[in-house]
C-alpha cells in the first residue's frame, strides 16, 4: 500500500519508523511519502493560512498550496480517458481528518486496508478552505472522517492513528494473523464487542488468582467464558453496542449473563 501525508509538521510522523509500521515500511509492505505543505508556498514567510471569511475567530488554511500539493502528488488527467470514467492514471482516496467528518471505525480501516493508495491531508486551525475538498471529489474518492466526538488540535495525531488501525490490517503486517480476528470490533463473532480481561504468569500474583475455566483446557468453556466477560464489559462500558446484538447476535446462553 502507498501512503501520502500533507502536512506543515512532518515530524510528526518519525513515528511511523518505529514497531510494527517500521518494520512494514522497511520490508516493502508500506511506502509512506511525508510532504510538508510549505513547499508548495511562495511567499518569503511560507504562509499557509489567512482570517476567514464572514468573520470569526482563528485561521483557515489557503487552498493555494493545497491545490498545488494535490495536483503535484495526484496529478490530474490531461487526456480524458473513457475506460477509466475521464481519468488516464490511478488516483489516491483523500482523506481528511476533522472533528466534522463521519465516524472512523474498525470497518472502514478494513476498507482502507484494501485500498493500495491513501492521501491524508492534516489541517490545523479552523481547518482548510471548503473548495479544497469540493475540487478534488471532481477527481479522486475523498472522505471526512472523524475519530470521535473530541476536538484535537490537528489531524497529524489522527493520521497517525488512522494508519496504525490500517497498517496493522495488511496482509503480513502482524506476526500471528489470529490476533486480528479476537479483536474488539473485529468483524464476526466479536463484532460489537469489547474484548474481555487476559492475564498471563504467574498463576497468582499478590494473592489474586487467575480465573481457573482458563486453567481448566476446556476450550468450550473458556470461549464460554471470555463471551460472558466481553458481554459484561460491554454492557458496562458501551450499553450502545448492545442493541446490535439484540439484533440476532445474541444467544440463549448470552442472554443469561
Ligand atoms: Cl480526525 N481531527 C481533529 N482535528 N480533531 C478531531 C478528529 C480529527 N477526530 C476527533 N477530533
Amino acid at each position: 500500500m502507498r501512503i501520502d501525508i500533507v502536512t506543515i509538521f512532518p515530524e510528526y510522523f518519525a513515528a511511523l519508523d518505529i514497531s510494527l509500521l517500521g518494520k512494514a515500511r522497511r520490508t516493502g509492505l508500506l511506502d509512506v511519502h511525508v510532504h510538508d505543505l510549505r513547499d508548495w508556498t511562495h511567499d518569503r514567510h511560507r504562509t499557509v493560512d489567512d482570517t476567514p471569511y464572514g468573520g470569526g475567530p482563528g485561521m483557515v488554511m489557503k487552498p493555494d498550496p493545497w491545490g498545488e500539493a494535490l495536483d503535484t502528488i495526484a496529478p490530474p488527467s490531461t487526456a480524458p480517458c473513457a475506460a477509466t470514467g475521464g481519468r488516464s492514471g490511478a488516483v489516491p482516496r483523500l482523506i481528511i481528518p476533522t472533528p466534522s467528518g463521519r465516524p472512523f471505525t474498525q470497518e472502514l480501516a478494513a476498507r482502507y486496508a484494501a485500498e493500495p493508495w491513501l492521501l491524508f491531508a492534516c489541517g490545523r486551525y479552523e481547518g482548510i478552505d471548503s473548495r479544497v475538498v469540493d475540487e478534488a471529489r471532481t477527481r479522486m474518492p475523498v472522505d471526512e472522517v472523524s475519530l470521535g466526538d473530541f476536538v484535537l488540535a490537528g489531524g497529524e495525531v489522527a493520521v497517525l492513528v488512522m494508519i496504525e488501525a490500517v497498517g496493522r490490517l495488511l496482509p503480513g503486517v502482524l506476526g500471528n494473523a489470529d490476533s486480528v480476528s479476537d479483536d474488539s470490533f473485529a468483524p464476526g463473532a466479536m463484532e460489537s464487542l469489547l474484548e474481555g480481561p487476559v492475564y498471563t504468569k504467574p498463576q497468582v500474583w499478590r494473592e489474586r488468582p487467575v480465573p481457573d475455566v482458563l486453567l481448566s483446557g476446556h476450550h468450550g468453556e473458556i470461549a464460554r467464558w471470555r463471551r460472558d466477560e466481553a458481554l459484561r464489559r460491554t454492557a458496562k462500558h458501551r450499553p450502545d453496542l448492545l442493541v446490535h446484538l439484540a439484533r440476532g447476535g445474541l444467544d440463549d446462553r448470552d442472554r443469561a449473563v
